[in-house]
């Protein structure tokens, strides 16, 4: 007897330690640290891959924008009902989340439901699959007391991988796990939950925000922990998301802080991107799956799967005969008779053999002690590999972040949820242990989700809702800025009706209508040298313009800029010309023509009565300037008295041009179409070619003139007439300075100023005047923001509801700031930027909404300019008798040629109120001097 228990003692010494054929056999699936760096590096890679907008739509790893921005900063609050699809259970729940500012002390109290979702229902029509959810929600409402005529936000986690522009839509990529409902794919599942809801009907749900558990599952944690920016699922599904630098999320506008990235790496490998690490029971796993070829590192990994891969190697070594004798059963052929639960339980500590032997028998098998040991050895080379797939995906997170922040150590915590995690006995530890020793430098915290997902979800939705509130305060505050294409008609309307008035009325209109005496634009016959004087936008600009003659578009030019101090323009207006008369002096110095004697054209960019094209009586200033004791005089005579008070040098001043008749001449010299000149900077203005037969002033005062064109005196009042008696057909026309800034000034805009306008009109220093001016030109639009922006702070809506001193200041906000911040690329960064430059400490909402004002102000400005251009060219239109004009525009001007939308929308509003012109628009290249400069030609010319 002792001889045959020593014997069989012997033998059983001498036989195979059964795990040894398992590790031979899966020696595929067992990856060593090197193998795991080696996909973690790829992962790496897919993740760049996926952020990127080139290449995001080829990549497996889709990396989707979340617009969850932060995580839980402790001021959410609200009661919020939840719905949570996706995970192994449909669960509806009642959240209500207590603030508790900084401290975190708020607090969070859930009630749920777990609701049965039936098999059907997952591969049936999405509209029922939304219809069950709906139902289930009323059902709970129903149960819980939950008021049905209040209206309830409600946060929604989603567990599918969707295309997000926004927190409360998104559109459903493809169905994973085991979903594939028809009809949602490519749809907004926001939308369609909406409309089952309305369906169903008797509840009022406002669904506010929309997330995936991986999201909801880091915000769960992170109310608890600030480290928290990792949201890890390992369930029935497979999914990671964490917070990524904006600046590199390509496909969501701006730069300036964080977006959690949902980066649904279930589907690392679709593209093949695992193939050397893919065995034959991962391809016939997936082969048998709803989704063939895709989420194929979530088949690796996840619950839904894992049982499945443990059946098929089991199965497979007993048909070799490396199991049970070589026998099979029926249930082992059976495609999910081992599910992750029984993975789970084959792993126990203590009882995990005897699991084993009994889940084996109940697939009709009848496994020997070593058939149960080599089993559950399956099972742990399986699950092994799962978690150290998981660790290799988030050592690769970790150190993206670790690189994000430039940093040699990260403190992080990963929140986790999931069946596998949960329910696993060794998985926590062993995911746990690979990642640090992948990542000896970062101190990784995992925590479990206490509460699954739906606190995280509620405290997004709570977030969602107050920005929603805010903004609909926002969007009514602009309101009165976004003017509907009736509006834009009625100002069409006015400004027709104002350039009218003012044509016919003698004495003042507010719209002036100024005639230039200017009667063609350039025939390319001038010639010579002359110097061109700017004064009126941003910059004084003195100027020396040569032209050969016969030879368009051979102009040379040079040219030096001045600024003009605030104190000489608001001094008295000896010191302004005194200043005016220094700055050329210092420009003939610079060209070395002090001794030249030169005619010369001076552009004036203020409203002036003239006679004749040298004399211009200064009718009042606007913008910045108001220089005493110019008002009423001319301007002419007032900067030849300063240069000979200087004694120093000569000029022959022989034109004063207002810049929108410079600009016009300037483009007309390279375009014979060009007959307006538009200016859209510091002031706005616009002129163009007229009618002489419509010119009452110029009958009015023919008496007066002085011809400098060779038409003789009196001759001028009808065209017709001087037609007939010269044969002359040429002089028919004369430019125009509309001074339509002045459109308004009787109140006729008042209907459309905002309360805003008025304040800056009122603290102008011309209060009443430009009135249309004061709405689209560069030196009011910052002033109109800060208004706006100082009413948003005062209401709580900005800043924290903080007013500080700068935002009191008038003019800081300055108009190149509105360019700048409205600027598509770089946009938050800069606003910030500017805002702290301005003493304000913004965050990323409120550059958000300061750069929304910017907009509003901006886009009305523009469209204001392109309604007033339409009533212009229909008017040039109707003058000709034609049914078709076709004309282009000269244009200068910082807001036209510097904003970066305002030109596109002031063309495009011309455009749609005047079809029946075809305008092009044409920015002037060297300012008004040129032009300036032809009309002193030709008028030296003429000179007796
Ligand atoms: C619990 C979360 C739920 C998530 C689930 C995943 O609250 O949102 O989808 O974990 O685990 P599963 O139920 O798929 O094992
Ligand atoms: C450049 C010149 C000048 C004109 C100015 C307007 O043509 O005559 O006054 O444009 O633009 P601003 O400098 O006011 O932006
Ligand atoms: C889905 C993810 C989800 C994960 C865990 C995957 O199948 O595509 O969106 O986060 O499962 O539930
Ligand atoms: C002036 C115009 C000028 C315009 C653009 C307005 O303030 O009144 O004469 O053309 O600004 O500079």
């Amino acid at each position: 007897m002792l001889a045959v228990h020593l014997i069989s003692f012997f033998f059983s010494k001498l036989k195979e330690d059964p795990t040894k054929k398992v590790d031979r056999f899966l020696y595929a699936m067992r990856l060593h640290d090197d193998q795991l760096s080696d996909i973690s590096a790829r992962f790496q890679a897919e993740m760049k891959k996926g952020l990127s907008a080139e290449s995001n739509a080829a990549a497996a790893v889709k990396m989707l924008p979340t617009h969850v921005r932060s995580t839980p900063d402790g001021s959410e609050k609200g009661q919020f009902l939840a719905l949570d699809i996706g995970g192994s259970k449909f669960k509806v729940l009642q959240v209500k989340v207590r603030e508790g500012i900084g401290i975190r002390k708020g607090g969070v109290e859930m009630e749920e439901k777990t609701y049965p979702m039936p098999k059907e229902l997952l591969i049936g029509k999405g509209s029922e699959l939304f219809d069950h959810v709906s139902e289930s929600l009323k059902d709970f409402m129903q149960e819980k007391s939950i008021s049905m005529e209040k209206k309830h936000p409600l946060a929604f986690t989603f567990s599918f991988p969707c295309e997000q522009t926004t927190l409360d839509q998104g559109m459903l990529l493809s169905w994973s796990k085991n979903y594939r409902a028809r009809g949602l794919q490519g749809k907004d599942v926001v939308q369609a939950l909406r409309e089952a809801i309305d369906r169903t009907g008797g509840m009022d749900i406002d669904v506010s925000a929309m997330v995936n558990d991986t999201v909801a599952t880091m915000m769960t944690c992170g109310f608890d922990d600030r480290y928290c920016e990792v949201g890890l699922i390992i369930g029935t599904g497979t999914n990671a998301c964490y917070m990524e630098e904006l600046r590199h999320v390509d496909l969501v506008e701006g730069d300036e802080g964080r977006m959690c990235v949902n980066t649904e790496w279930g589907a690392f490998g679709d593209d093949g991107a695992l193939n050397d690490y893919i065995t034959q029971f991962d391809r016939d796993v997936d082969a048998a799956s709803v989704n063939p070829g895709k989420q194929i590192f979530e088949k690796m990994v996840s619950g839904m799967y894992l049982g499945e891969l443990v059946r098929l190697v089991v199965l497979k070594m007993a048909k070799r005969g490396l199991l049970f004798d070589g026998s099979v059963s029926n249930a082992l052929r059976t495609k999910g008779r081992i599910t992750t639960a029984d993975v789970a339980a084959m792993e126990q500590y203590k009882n995990g053999l005897n699991n084993t032997r009994d889940i084996l028998m109940a697939l009709d098998l009848n496994p020997s002690h070593d058939d149960c040991i080599a089993v559950q050895h399956v099972s742990t080379i399986v699950s092994f590999r799962s978690s150290n797939l998981v660790a290799a995906g988030l050592a690769a997170i970790l150190t993206r972040i670790k690189q994000n922040r430039n940093l040699r150590s990260l403190r992080i915590t990963v929140g986790v949820d999931g069946t596998v995690y949960k329910t696993h006995p060794q998985y926590p530890k062993r995911l746990h242990k690979v990642v640090r020793r992948l990542l000896p430098e970062c101190h990784v915290r995992f925590v479990l989700s206490d509460s699954g997902s739906s606190k995280g979800a509620a405290l997004v939705t709570a977030v969602a809702q107050r920005l929603a509130s805010l903004k609909r305060q926002v969007v009514e505050t602009l309101s009165p800025f976004r003017l509907n294409q009736a509006q834009l008609q009625l100002v069409k309307a006015r400004m027709r009706e104002g350039l009218e008035a003012g044509l016919k009325m003698k004495g003042s209109s507010t719209v002036k209508m100024l005639p230039s005496f200017v009667y063609h634009t350039p025939d390319g016959t001038e010639h010579g040298k002359y110097l061109a004087l700017d004064l009126g936008g941003t910059n004084f600009r003195a100027l020396l313009v040569k032209f050969k003659k016969g030879l368009q578009q051979n102009a040379r030019l040079y040219h030096k800029i001045y600024t003009i101090p605030l104190e000489t323009m608001q001094g008295t207006g000896e010191e302004l010309f005194d200043h005016i008369a220094q700055c050329v002096s210092d420009f003939l110095d610079y060209m070395g023509m002090k001794n030249a004697h030169l005619p010369a054209g001076f552009t004036f960019s203020f409203p002036c009565e003239q006679t004749a094209i040298d004399t211009g009586t200064l009718v009042t200033w606007t913008k910045g300037f108001k220089a005493t004791d110019c008002e009423g005089h001319d301007v002419v005579s007032m900067l030849r008295e300063a240069i000979k008070r200087r004694n120093e040098y000569n000029l022959d001043i022989v034109a004063v041009v207002n810049d929108t008749v410079g600009t016009m001449m300037s483009c007309a010299y390279e375009d014979p179409r060009c007959e307006v000149g538009l200016i859209a900077g510091t002031g706005t203005n616009v002129c163009y070619m007229e009618e002489l037969k419509n010119i009452q002033k110029t009958k009015e005062n023919t008496g007066t003139m002085k011809r400098d064109d060779g038409i003789p005196e009196g001759e001028q009042d009808d065209g017709t007439e001087r037609e007939k008696k010269e044969g002359d057909a040429e002089i028919s026309k004369m430019c125009i300075n509309t001074e339509w800034g002045g459109l308004g000034d009787d109140g006729s805009l008042d209907d459309i100023a905002t309360p805003y306008d008025k304040e800056v009109d009122q603290n102008s220093i011309n209060p009443g005047k430009q009135r249309f001016e004061k709405l689209t030109s560069g030196m009011y639009l910052g002033e109109i923001v800060r208004q706006v922006v100082l009413d948003l702070t005062r209401g709580g809506l900005l800043f924290r509801g903080h007013v500080t001193e700068p935002l009191k200041t008038p003019g800081i906000f300055q108009t190149k700031f509105l360019s700048q911040i409205e600027s598509d690329r770089l946009a938050l960064l800069q606003v910030r930027s500017i805002l702290q430059q301005l003493g304000l400490d913004s965050t990323c909402h409120d550059s958000i909404i300061v750069k929304e004002v910017c907009k509003a102000v901006s886009h009305r400005a523009a469209q204001l300019c392109g309604a007033g251009m339409a009533a212009v060219v229909d008017k040039i239109r109707e003058n000709r008798g034609l049914d078709h004009l076709k004309i282009t525009v000269g244009v200068d001007g910082a807001l036209y040629k510097l904003h970066p939308h305002f030109s596109q929308v002031l063309q495009k509003t011309a455009r749609g109120l005047a079809p029946q012109c075809d305008v092009t628009f044409m920015p002037s290249e060297e300012g008004s001097g040129k032009g300036a400069a032809l009309i002193t030609a030709v008028a030296k010319q003429n000179q007796p």
